[in-house]
């Protein structure tokens, strides 16, 4: 039973980093994270309006702990905007890791915009990178384009997806993430942590069932 009727105007699907990379096998996995390619799918043919995020980074990012003398994987360190999780290297610009999942339906995406190019800055959000001051662009294509809602899904609920939801808000969209067709990296209750934060923001959760599919 459908309780949100999808408005085909001014509604837009934000199909967060499903990438392989982030899924089983991946350079930086997310558990179960090729499980969210079904319900994506199923989803994009119901929105009229689908936009794809990537992950997209130099071979030498910032966020890589090989770059970081001493430093491992998932270790927590202060860049000059702030803390930054240090990760495997993972979504390097034109590798296999950064394209998208192979069963993923991107033919129907209008947009695919590209994110954490910049060696020295990461980005979570697909709105702002990671000194939460320097826009991508999207924030205003979605304004340009009429949107007044966001559904979003994909990899990773604690990272991307949050961080692209809380940018959502903060700009003044309506935001819904769809959450069992998000799976999390969840370190340290990150997972957790994210979904207060959203509530807390306005952001509204939902899944799969509430639009019908
Ligand atoms: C992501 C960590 C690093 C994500 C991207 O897509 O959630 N997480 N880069
Ligand atoms: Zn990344």
């Amino acid at each position: 039973m459908a309780d949100i009727r999808i408005a085909q105007d001014t509604d837009a699907f934000v199909v967060i980093d499903v990438q392989n990379d982030f899924c089983p096998g991946g350079a930086l996995e997310v558990p179960n994270g090729d499980e969210v390619v079904g319900p994506i799918n199923g989803l994009t043919s119901q929105f009229k309006h689908v936009l794809l995020t990537q992950d997209w980074h130099p071979v030498d990012h910032i966020s890589f702990a090989s770059m970081h003398e001493g430093r491992n994987p998932f270790e927590v360190i202060e860049i000059d905007y702030g803390a930054q999780v240090l990760w495997p290297n993972h979504c390097v610009q034109g590798t296999a890791g950064a394209a998208f999942h192979a069963d993923l339906n991107v033919n129907a995406a209008e947009l695919v915009i590209r994110k954490g190019y910049r060696q020295a800055i990461d980005s979570y959000s697909a709105l702002f990178e990671n000194d939460h001051s320097t826009p991508t662009g999207l924030a205003g294509y979605l304004r340009d384009r009429g949107f007044k809602r966001l559904f979003m899904a994909g990899l990773a609920t604690d990272y991307c997806v949050a961080y692209s939801a809380l940018d959502g808000r903060k700009e003044g969209f309506e935001v819904f993430v769809i959450e069992d067709a998000c799976r999390g990296i969840d370190l340290e209750g990150s997972v957790d942590a994210a979904w207060q934060q959203m509530t807390e923001a306005g952001v509204e959760c939902i899944d799969c069932r509430a639009l019908g599919g």
